[in-house]
């Protein structure tokens, strides 16, 4: 897999991010920015998207400070997928998603931008994105919404992500309810992806992006 490697900071990533928008237009693709923590469960999310969305193709641009496994390993998974290295940056821009999108070369197509896990950067970089999810892990804990400002209120959507560890990391549902709604009112939803279980709550989110998909170009 050819990695592409992310060399600056980018000047007038507003305007490139624009440009993005109209390429994905063009190709009839639903471009997902998806953000959150390193390890709240990302990569596993898209895996369990692609598999429900039977009639959606679904493509991938990884983003990663270094490596090129989590590419590898749902190329693995017959998703196609590219890989950017951002060599230490905490964010991806514009410039580098259109670079992955032209590798992967997908139409009439959902693709993903798995973000560089963190909390914070990702909030400030329009990427041309159409959907702005969050990837939020039950056992970062409750209080994410209320110190993590600026990104629970850039998400469009909130996918709760390893719900089954719910009581033992005795998560308060409602206090992180109440924490996102007193920035933001996007929907939330509960998913659990555990190994070797039944995947639970994953049609809904699927669902939420197939009608987001079918809005911009089934109309
Ligand atoms: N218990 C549990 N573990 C999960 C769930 N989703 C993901 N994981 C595990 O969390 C770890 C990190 O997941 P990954 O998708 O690589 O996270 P990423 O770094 O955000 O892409 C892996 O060991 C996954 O198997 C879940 O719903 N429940
Ligand atoms: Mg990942």
């Amino acid at each position: 897999m050819e990695v592409i490697i992310m060399k600056e900071l980018l000047e007038g990533n507003e305007k490139l991010a624009e440009e993005n928008r109209k390429y994905f237009a063009d190709r009839h693709i639903l471009a997902v920015n998806l953000m959150g923590a390193p390890g709240a469960g990302k990569t596993t999310l898209i895996s369990a998207i692609a598999k429900e969305l039977k009639d959606i193709p679904v493509g991938v641009i990884e983003g990663d400070i270094a490596s090129s496994i989590d590419a590898e390993n749902l190329e693995k998974q017959g998703i196609h997928s590219s890989q950017i290295n951002t060599c230490g940056e905490c964010h991806l821009d514009s410039r580098v998603i259109r670079d992955g999108a032209d590798q992967i070369d997908m139409r009439n197509a959902i693709v993903f931008v798995e973000n560089v896990g963190n909390l914070i950067c990702p909030a400030e970089f329009d990427l041309g994105e159409h959907v702005r999810l969050l990837a939020a892990s039950v056992p970062e804990g409750d209080d994410k919404p209320f110190k993590y400002v600026p990104m629970f209120s850039y998400a469009d959507a909130v996918v709760l992500t390893k719900s089954d560890l719910k009581e033992a990391v005795g998560f308060d549902r409602e206090n992180f309810i109440k924490g996102l709604h007193a920035v933001s009112q996007a929907p939330v939803f509960d998913v659990s992806l555990k190994k070797g279980t039944e995947p639970a709550g994953i049609s809904a989110v699927a669902d939420y992006l197939k009608k987001k998909y079918e809005e911009l170009y089934k109309a």
